[in-house]
């Protein structure tokens, strides 16, 4: 079971449950949560930080294999194109179900 911080996220996001547990969440919303630096995109370090946070095991295995499979131009960085590819990897360490359409 993945709980959230609060502390750390209630600022930007309040998280909304789904009955299945998950917390739906647009690609801006996502972005907002994960991007720290506001760069507007999300590296390895900030994948790995927001993993951490949600207290997930092996966050810096589960960041670099989530960016990797995200990052599909190679530039290391996840931007608003890659995002969705990370639907999988949200689902499954944050709880967090990506809503893709707009
Ligand atoms: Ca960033
Ligand atoms: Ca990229």
């Amino acid at each position: 079971m993945i709980h959230f911080h609060p502390r750390q996220f209630a600022p930007i996001v309040k998280p909304k449950r789904l009955s299945d547990g998950t917390v739906p969440m647009t690609v801006h919303e996502f972005k907002k949560m994960f991007d720290a630096d506001r760069d507007g995109r999300i590296s390895e370090e900030e994948l790995r930080r927001a993993v951490r946070g949600m207290g997930g095991w092996f966050p810096k295995m589960k960041a670099k294999k989530g960016l990797k499979s995200a990052d599909k131009n190679g530039d290391g960085y996840i931007d608003d194109d890659e995002i969705v590819n990370l639907k999988d990897f949200a689902l499954k360490h944050f709880g967090i179900r990506i809503i893709t359409d707009k």
